[in-house]
């Protein structure tokens, strides 16, 4: 298999996550998507994803796949052990729903292209900060609450790490990029405390913009 990543990407980060808790090894390609070495947007790698966007993956059978938590789910019925979505048909509702609340809703108004486009359209550099933080606040007091609510265990589901904590990871440490204490989201930061306990999670968190 290959990884289409860029180490910077919160998306990319849930892949390999989840490939690290796995024990698979893959092939890599950095596809830078910041600035000048952006290379997301070029034909070649819209060959890969036509939506320009990280992570991709090649499977071993020649499949690209996008979209990180298609490529989660994917990874976790062609490698079931251990599983990333929980037994019970309600947990894994619950997992989803948390996964999605970041990854549907959080993390799409934060990428590059979306604070990029607001620069472009004449949004000053300090507004689009308070853009993003607004957005991860708002974002992450809901997640809390469902979390909350849940108070399952050591994780957002349960004993076990699942897709819901894959999601949770990288938007909690992109949080404290934009100078969140996650001290105010006490759930949150429970939770992310004992995964920085696991390395497929400690070492597979996004890295700091360059
Ligand atoms: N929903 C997609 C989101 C992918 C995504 O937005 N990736 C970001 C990096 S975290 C990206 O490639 N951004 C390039 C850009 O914004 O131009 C997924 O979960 O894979």
């Amino acid at each position: 298999m290959k990884l289409f990543e860029d180490k910077i990407s919160s998306a990319a980060s849930r892949v390999r996550i989840a490939l690290a808790l796995k024990g698979l090894d893959v092939e890599r390609e950095t596809i830078g998507i910041l600035g000048a070495d952006a290379i997301n947007r070029k034909p070649e790698y819209l060959q890969v994803n036509p939506q320009g966007l990280v992570p991709a993956l090649l499977t071993d059978e020649g499949a690209l796949l996008t979209q990180s938590l298609a490529i989660i789910e994917y990874l976790d019925e062609r490698y079931p052990d251990p599983p990333l979505l929980p037994e019970k048909r309600e947990d894994r509702a619950f997992a989803r729903a948390v996964a999605l609340a970041i990854a549907a809703d959080i993390h799409p108004l934060l990428p590059p292209r979306v604070t990029t486009q607001l620069g472009a359209m004449g949004v000053g550099p300090e507004e689009v900060a308070d853009w993003s933080r607004h957005w991860i606040r708002v974002g992450l007091t809901a997640v809390e609450e469902l979390l909350v609510r849940r108070q399952a265990g050591r994780y957002s589901v349960g004993d076990t790490p699942t897709v819901a904590d894959i999601c949770l990871f990288p938007q909690a440490i992109n949080a404290e990029r934009n100078s969140f204490s996650l001290g105010q989201w006490p759930r949150v930061a429970a939770i992310v405390a004992r995964l920085r306990e696991i390395p497929a999670f400690a070492d597979n968190g996004p890295v700091p913009r360059r």
